[in-house]
Formats: structure tokens, sequence, C-alpha cells
């Protein structure tokens, strides 16, 4: 579907389902035309992280992992989805490669190229300092070889994280929850991630957690329908645990192999809203299937703020992964960099886009590379 369709598209349905009131569940086939996610080799073991996993026993992983961003029918392309990131790197990147030598000027373009991509000021520093010193040492000696080493130095740096989604086929269904604050694409998220699922043949439930925004419930409705998945939805203004609560129960019953659970947005500093959001975490983990995602949504716009949301909401929900949304309108990709380094949290899916199948597994050096090529 075209992106510019969507609004009228969601606003028809919102104005359809209006009439209806209290839970509706629902089921549709799993289509398996969608664009997809490539599909996802299985593995056995699970790489031990610093990340906060639920339970790792008898746990069999799906890793995304390796896609094809080049090839059209896959899905976008990662190099000109992010052009805008690419071209901060490449104005700068070019200037130094044309320089005959490296002087102090070099250093600090190559820092404030860094720090306006939101790497952050410290890993900016932390980044350029071993450098420096080969330079210092004469193993490096021309602008061509620093930059060609900065960007195995930005590739190390993000090398060795864990990325894998996990689904627990021990405890059906496992459950996948996204949070974040408003507007970062939650909802888009789980809408890309439930056609990608059940084009793969999982069978998916997407349970509407955001009880607080209206249309909100209609929304997620919108992508179930599009996915073949199905949906349930509590009253508005209902309890969200008890809306995810349901949608775990009802996938376990139905046979269902993942639940994503939507969230309302909330501001990592209101404290009531982040209790609520541990409540949803505390219900969900009762419920007869098995949390082995929390997923923080970050808007690749926001910058180092991102930072601040991720220490927040890790803070409250053990978060696993982050999926960073909207890096194709965005120069400051670097917060990537930031957050795992800093938070230790493997950035998992990245959003390229508005439509299903602008969303790609976080595949470290294809992202480098796209970045600095
Ligand atoms: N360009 C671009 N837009 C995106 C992406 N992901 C989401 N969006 C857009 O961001 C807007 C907000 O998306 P939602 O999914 O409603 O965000 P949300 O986090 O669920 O919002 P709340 O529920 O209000 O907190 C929508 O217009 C989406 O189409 C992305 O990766 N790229
Ligand atoms: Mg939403």
């Amino acid at each position: 579907m075209i992106a510019s369709q969507q609004p009228i598209l969601l606003a028809l349905v919102a104005l359809v389902l209006s009439f209806g009131v209290g839970t509706i569940v629902f089921s549709r086939r799993a289509s398996r035309d969608r664009a997809s996610l490539p599909d996802s080799p299985v593995v056995d073991d699970v790489t031990a992280t610093a990340v906060a996993v639920p339970t790792e026993t008898d746990l069999e992983v799906v890793v995304e992992t390796q896609p094809d961003v080049a090839d059209a029918e896959q899905g976008p392309n990662l190099k000109t989805s992010i052009g805008r990131a690419r071209s901060l790197f490449a104005t700068a990147f070019s200037g130094i490669r044309s320089r005959s030598s490296i002087d102090e000027s070099t250093w600090e373009e190559l820092e404030d190229t860094l720090i306006r991509a939101d790497v952050g000021v410290h890993l900016a520093q932390a980044l350029l300092a071993p450098l420096r010193e080969r330079v210092r040492e004469k193993s490096i000696t021309t602008p061509d070889m620093l930059i060609d080493a900065l960007r195995v130095a930005m590739k190390q740096q993000l090398s060795g994280a864990d990325r894998s989604l996990r689904i627990d086929t021990a405890v059906s269904p496992s459950v996948w929850l996204f949070v974040g604050v408003n507007g970062v694409g939650k909802t888009t998220t789980i809408g890309k991630v439930g056609a990608a699922k059940t084009a793969q043949g999982l069978k998916v439930l997407m349970a509407a957690g955001d009880t607080f925004r209206a249309a909100a419930a209609e929304q997620l409705q919108t992508w179930a329908e599009r996915a073949g998945a199905e949906f349930v939805r509590g009253s508005e203004g209902g309890d969200p645990a008890s809306v995810i609560f349901d949608g775990i129960q009802s996938a376990a019953a139905r046979g269902c192999d993942l639940v994503l659970g939507d969230t309302a947005g909330r501001l990592q500093n209101k404290s009531n809203l982040m209790d609520e959001l541990r409540k949803v975490r505390r219900v969900a983990d009762k419920a007869s299937g098995s949390v082995t995602e929390v997923l923080l949504v970050i808007d690749a716009t926001t910058g180092q703020n991102g930072l601040v949301q991720a220490r927040e909401f890790a803070a409250a929900t053990d978060v696993t992964g982050v999926v960073l949304t909207k890096l194709d309108g965005s120069a400051k990709g670097g917060i990537i960099f930031a957050i795992e380094t800093e938070l230790g949290i493997p950035v998992k899916l990245v959003g390229l886009g508005e439509t299903a199948r602008d969303l790609v597994p976080f595949v470290a050096a294809e992202f480098v590379d796209a970045l600095l090529d």
C-alpha cells in the first residue's frame, strides 16, 4: 500500500469501528503473500549478553539476521533509506580523504561529524583516542588509512551483541511487548513485525494494550487485518495490563505462537505511567505464555534524548532490545552506538519507512558500511 493512502484507510476503519464497544476478537488466516523480513535460521543455543532476558532455559531461538537489504523484493534498500545520515558522513569523510595529511583540524572534523550523527561526545572521543595513538605511532599515516580504521572501529564497537528475537517453543505463546514514548512508531512496528511473522507461517495475535488514546485499538486492528493476525482489544480507558493478559490467554487458547503487545506512549519521567508499565509486565508474566522480548521503540530523529528514554524504560521493564524507527528521515543514526555502548541494550530492528516492508533486522557491519560507503 502506498503510505499516503494509510491515513484515509485508518480514518475509514476508525469510523466503522466506532460503533463497536467492548472486547472484539477476530481471527484471520495468515496470508503468505506479504513482503516480510527474510526467513530466519533457527539456532540451538543462546549467546549470553549483558542484557537481561526473561527465561533462557528451553528457549528455541529464532534469529533475525542478514537481510538482503539490496533486494527490492525483500525490503527497503538500506543505503538509500539512510541517505540523510550517509550524506553527513560522506561530506565530512570525502573532505578528509582529499587532504594530504592528518592534523588537528582532521581530528576536530571527525569528532564533530560523530557528534552531529549523535554518537555522543564520550563515545566519539573513545572511538578516536586509539586512532590518535596509532597516528602517533605512525601505523596510520594518511587520511585514507584513518577513515578506514575508523570504519573498522565503528564495526567493532557494535560487534558481539546478541540481536536474536526470541521465540520460546516450550511455553507458547511467546510474548513481545512494545514500549516507548508517544509517537515513536510502536503500533506501526507491531504491524510490520506481525506481517513478517505471519508471512513466515507463525500464528500471531496483536493485543491492543493502548487503551488510552482514542483510535489506538482501531489503528492496531487495521494492521492485524493487513497482516492476517488475530486481534484482541479492551474497552477505551480500561486497564492495559488486563488487555495484555486477556490477549495472552486468548492466544494460548487459540494455539498462537506469538503475541505482540502494544502499549500507550508515555514519557519516561511520568512515574505513574512507568508504574503502569511495570504492572503490564508483571501481569503479562502471570499469563500462560512467556514474555521473551520487551522491545523499546526509539525514534531515530530524537537524538541523544533516546538514551535518556532507554535508561528509564530499561529500569522499569527489563528491556531486551531496541527498535530504532524513522532512520529513513534522520541524520542521527549514531544513537545506535550510544545506546549499545552505554546501556548494553542491543538494537534488534530498524524502521526505514511507514509500510509493512520497511523494517529490517539490524546487522551492524552492513549498517556501518551503508553509513560510510
Ligand atoms: N518514516 C517513518 N515513519 C515511521 C516509521 N515508523 C513509524 N512511522 C510513523 O510514525 C508515526 C507514528 O507511528 P505510531 O506507530 O502510531 O507510533 P506509536 O508509538 O504507536 O504512537 P502512540 O501510540 O501515539 O504513542 C506514524 O505516522 C507512522 O507511520 C519509520 O520507520 N519511518
Ligand atoms: Mg501506538
